[in-house]
């Protein structure tokens, strides 16, 4: 069985969002990001002597809620963040020559290969150097083209706000941004979907076993609101209003988790892979070795999200399964277990907590449908109890990932904390162990004073390091209010 799953791909005869291709447009000076974009265009000029062709912007995202469903085919509410990846970039038929030049000195070094002997590195330990997200970026468009794909130099000057390893997703807003570079330069015009789809597939060399939700709100995002993206049974975004006056904010607790330099992640895909089977065979379908993701058995069985959370109860009664009960009840040896379910970080695994992950992955997707029923219902009739509806969903979600996951932090426990103690619903964002929360609050006003008690009760406690570190900027890089931001941007001058 091959985890290199393909992500849903574009739907050609259902014009729809992400339909459209990212058109290049003229760099505005009202942009709120021109600024960056000159001292990169300058920074570009300064390496290689002379104007960059175009540039590209590709946000991070906070998820709104949805968390840890992607990579089970079940949808997701996350939005766009301002903080994104800028690239300049040249292209240089003549030579077959990456040339990629950070602008953040110090945190990057610089990097050049040979596109024609493109070779991505996963380390034993210590997570993937930065530029193989890059060359993910090109590998994606290689594949695409097949066997019509020829070298084209390109010379790339890049910068980034998105916090790093903070689950906003600054890695697949790198890989996206890679892909709609190259796909530019070999002169492609690719849907927005697409680009999202190549991008979520090519992503996975890194090793991450990760869904497409960041990818495709990458390219899906629309300024002003939510996206609520589909994965199943095709790759689908629907605008989501969020509540009028509502404020959403992001909090960094600042313990990176690097996703690629641990098993934490791929062991929870894992465990769900292997409850999808438990649960199908518990069924007794004839094709129930077919299955691996919780979605393609729902719809076998047609198991609405009640019936399917009583099935694993039923089924999977145990607390934790060892390699032999797991063996067994599949009918596998421990060798088929390890190369048809373990991936290359988890093949130390022996215990796994299927019961849980399973609840947890079925009960989150019930509240994003219902997450974005209410968003709707509130355009239609502002209610009060509509919105701490919201907040609960908000709510159950953190304990779910806590409990259930186990993806929490003590740190991200103490953010959370505070939030309660405020009357304001927080959970965290993004893959976990680390990383931000997103919090909703009711207004703007209600949002300055949260932000207000955050900086007080947490961030000037911190050590000194980080205090030498964020303080001077009284702490608006760790903790602000967001607002939805565009997706995907190609721009000239
Ligand atoms: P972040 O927050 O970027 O680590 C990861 C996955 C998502 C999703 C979330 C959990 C990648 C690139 N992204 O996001 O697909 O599964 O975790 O909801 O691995």
């Amino acid at each position: 069985m091959s985890h290199q799953r393909k992500m849903a791909t574009s739907d050609e005869n259902n014009s729809s969002l992400g339909d459209e291709h990212v058109a290049v447009q003229k760099l505005q000076p009202q942009a709120n990001f021109y600024e960056r974009l000159i001292k990169l265009g300058a920074f570009y000029k300064q390496q290689f002597s002379k104007e960059p062709d175009f540039y590209v912007r590709v946000p991070g995202r906070v998820n709104i809620i949805g968390e840890h469903v992607d990579y089970c085919g079940y949808s997701v509410l996350p939005m766009a963040v301002e903080q994104s990846i800028i690239l300049a970039v040249g292209s240089v038929p003549k030579n077959d020559q990456l040339q990629l030049r950070p602008l953040d000195e110090g945190k990057f070094q610089i990097f050049d290969s040979d596109l024609n002997t493109l070779d991505i590195k996963l380390p034993k330990t210590g997570g993937p150097a930065w530029y193989n997200y890059y060359l993910c970026g090109i590998k994606g468009i290689q594949e695409q083209l097949g066997k019509k794909w020829r070298p084209i130099g390109m010379q790339v000057a890049l910068s980034g706000n998105v916090p790093l390893a903070a689950g906003l997703s600054s890695s697949s807003a790198l890989v996206s941004a890679a892909v709609l570079a190259t796909a530019h330069v070999q002169g492609m015009h690719l849907d927005r979907k697409l680009l999202a789809s190549i991008s979520a597939s090519c992503e996975q060399y890194i090793g991450t076993h990760s869904g497409g939700m960041d990818q495709a709100i990458a390219y899906l995002a629309k300024q002003g609101c939510a996206q609520h993206i589909e994965f199943h049974p095709k790759l689908k975004g629907t605008p989501v209003t969020l509540p009028a006056g509502s404020c959403f904010v992001v909090a960094n607790s600042l313990v990176q988790k690097k996703k690629a330099a641990s098993s934490d992640y791929n062991e929870r895909v894992v465990e769900c892979r292997l409850a999808t089977r438990w649960l199908a065979k518990s069924q007794k379908l004839p094709n129930w070795q077919e299955f691996i993701r919780f979605i393609d058995l729902e719809e076998e069985c047609n198991l609405d999200n009640a019936a399917y959370a009583q099935l694993i109860e039923k089924q999977l009664s145990k607390p934790l399964y060892t390699r032999e009960d797991i063996c067994e009840a599949l009918g596998i040896t421990e060798q088929q277990l390890e190369m048809d379910f373990l991936t290359p970080s988890t093949q130390h695994m022996q215990q796994f907590k299927l019961r849980q992950r399973a609840l947890h992955v079925i009960q989150e997707s019930g509240r994003v449908v219902k997450f974005r029923q209410i968003c709707e219902q509130l355009q239609r009739r502002p209610s009060k109890q509509d919105v701490e509806q919201l907040g609960k969903l908000m709510q159950q979600s953190h304990h779910s990932l806590r409990e259930l996951y186990e993806c929490s932090h003590p740190d991200l426990e103490r953010l959370v904390a505070l939030s309660v103690k405020q009357g304001v619903s927080a959970r965290v964002t993004g893959a976990g162990w680390g990383g931000c929360i997103v919090a909703m609050c009711d207004s703007v006003n209600a949002a300055a004073d949260y932000v207000k008690v955050l900086k007080r009760e947490y961030y000037a406690q911190l050590p000194t390091h980080l205090l030498e570190r964020y303080q001077p900027n009284d702490f608006n890089e760790v903790v602000f209010a967001t607002v939805p931001s565009n997706g995907a941007e190609l721009f000239v001058q």
